[in-house]
């Protein structure tokens, strides 16, 4: 691996979605608003008609003729016929409702029907590789292909696999750097706000901080448009410099990204 002081890439950005005010999915992502105080799944809300987002690909019709290799082929939750081991192994516990559907452990999302693999918890694994030392830091994130977002390189556990085995593969595919050999330290097992969320399917993930005494070279690849360091001794200085480029950080992940800095800036 090389160390040098800048990121080399490969890929184009100029054609990137519009995304909300709030860097979180493309604008026109539909979707019902939740108040604070309505989305406990205990309170009652008769009245809620959250909107199905399932992709055209994932719709039971689709699914009868055809199951993306990525996607598990039941239609709706009342075909999955393992929730007791699905819940055992969650990262979060979740909740089955009166029709044995799982429930978004962090209540009602707007949003239903399934944009992900799986029903209930997908889990992710986002690597954070920060470089440098407290005099100046800097963070490797890519730009998502799907939102256009400055988001860490992060993705799904594939079947069978560990956490730790997906860190270390998806920053090899998206950024091409290989920290094999380096032991992250493990910082949360966390649902994710992802854009893609419903009731029933949603996104957790383990994040893991790396830290490297210099940046090397990060190549964008496979699901990322491009690789970058960014500036990291705060998420205000991330975001400024992430602005000032024309980019968005990705809302979901910022929760992660202060967790690694509030790691790093311990005494
Ligand atoms: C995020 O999407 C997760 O935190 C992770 O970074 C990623 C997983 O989805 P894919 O990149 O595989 O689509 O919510």
């Amino acid at each position: 691996m090389s160390e040098t002081e800048t990121s080399e890439t490969t890929s184009n950005t100029a054609n990137l979605v519009a995304l909300d005010p709030d860097g979180y999915a493309p604008v026109n992502h539909p979707g019902v608003t939740v108040p604070e105080d309505r989305r406990c799944w205990s309170v009652s809300w008769p009245e809620y008609t959250p909107t199905d987002i399932t992709p055209p690909e994932l719709r039971p019709s689709a699914l009868a003729a055809h199951v993306p290799a990525w996607a598990e082929a039941a239609p709706t939750p009342a075909e999955v016929h393992d929730w007791r081991r699905r819940r055992a192994a969650a990262l979060v516990p979740f909740k089955l409702d009166e029709r044995g559907w799982p429930l978004h452990p962090h209540g009602r999302t707007g949003r239903t029907g399934r944009n992900l693999g799986k029903w209930g918890e997908n889990q992710a694994a986002d690597p954070i590789v920060a470089a440098g030392n407290s005099e100046q830091r800097w963070v490797l994130l890519i730009t998502r292909d799907d939102i256009g977002t400055e988001a860490i390189p992060g993705g799904m556990v594939d079947p069978g696999e560990t956490a730790p085995a997906a860190l270390v593969r998806e920053l090899r595919e998206e950024t091409g750097v290989d920290l094999a050999d380096h032991r992250p330290t493990i910082l949360g097992r966390d649902v994710v706000a992802d854009w893609r969320q419903t009731d029933h399917a949603w996104i957790t993930s383990t994040s893991a901080l790396y830290q490297l005494p210099a940046r090397v070279t990060a190549i964008a690849a496979d699901d990322a448009l491009d690789a970058t360091w960014w500036p990291f001794d705060s998420l205000d200085q991330l975001d400024t410099a992430v602005t000032a480029a024309g980019r968005t950080l990705y809302a979901a992940h910022r929760p992660l990204l202060q967790r690694a800095l509030d790691h790093l800036n311990q005494p």
